[in-house]
């Protein structure tokens, strides 16, 4: 049976480097010659994605549970794409995804249970990549932005639902595939180094069928 490409999900806190990650990840496949395709969520370009773009630029206002689904619809309108994508053995990385839906929903009072709902049965990651800043280290890289949630407050509590997911993925079998805390108040050449010597073993492509997120 030929391999299908890997599934990486990076995850973290505002200005944690994500993006910087996320782009020297490509850039890492593409070097390597392996293709691979960069993917954000939430994805703005969509329907769906500019109603959510209004809320976090705070010129809509929705209801909490509202906007969780319109983030979570955000990702099941991209499932096939990524599935097809996986299927011919591109590499998919995500610039977050169902792990943001729950821990910023839930830092917002609701439950955490109600929260990760609607992401079941979403595919999911072979590896999971978690960057982990302080929020004074994040302070020290110029501050959060004007979005809504850029917050010192709410950062803190998002890292730690963070962690509760990170730990319940690690104790909960394989199904969810493997999750991984990164200090990412290292410098970013050696979060780079750290971040390929756990995609490296997988970026040429994975055995079996995608798994499915909480099934
Ligand atoms: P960026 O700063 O990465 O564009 O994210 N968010 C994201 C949620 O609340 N739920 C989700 O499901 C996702 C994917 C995190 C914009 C903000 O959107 C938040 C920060
Ligand atoms: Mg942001």
């Amino acid at each position: 049976m030929s391999k299908r490409g890997p599934f990486i999900v990076i995850e973290g806190l505002d200005r944690s480097g994500k993006s910087t990650q996320t782009a020297l990840l490509l850039a890492r496949f593409e070097a390597s010659g392996i293709p691979a395709k960069l993917l954000k969520f939430p994805d703005r370009t969509t329907a769906i994605g500019q109603m959510i773009d209004s809320y976090l630029k705070s010129t809509s206002e929705l209801d909490d549970r509202a906007i969780h689904l319109l983030f979570s619809a955000n990702r099941w309108e991209l499932v096939s794409t990524i599935e097809q994508l996986l299927a011919v053995g591109t590499a998919v990385i995500c610039d977050r995804y169902a792990f943001s839906g729950i821990a910023f929903s839930a830092s917002k009072g609701i439950s955490y249970e109600w929260c990760r709902a609607p992401d079941v049965g979403l595919p999911a990651p072979d590896l999971s990549l978690f960057l982990d800043i302080s929020p004074e280290a994040a302070k020290t890289r110029g501050g959060y932005g004007e979005e809504r949630y850029e917050k010192e407050e709410m950062q803190r509590r998002v890292g730690e639902v963070f962690r509760r997911i990170g730990k319940e993925i690690d104790g909960g079998g394989r199904e969810d595939g493997r999750w991984v805390n990164i200090d990412a108040g290292k410098e970013k050449e050696v979060v780079e180094g750290e971040v390929w010597a756990l995609v490296e073993p997988l970026a040429r492509g994975v055995e079996g069928p995608l798994r499915r997120l909480w099934t």
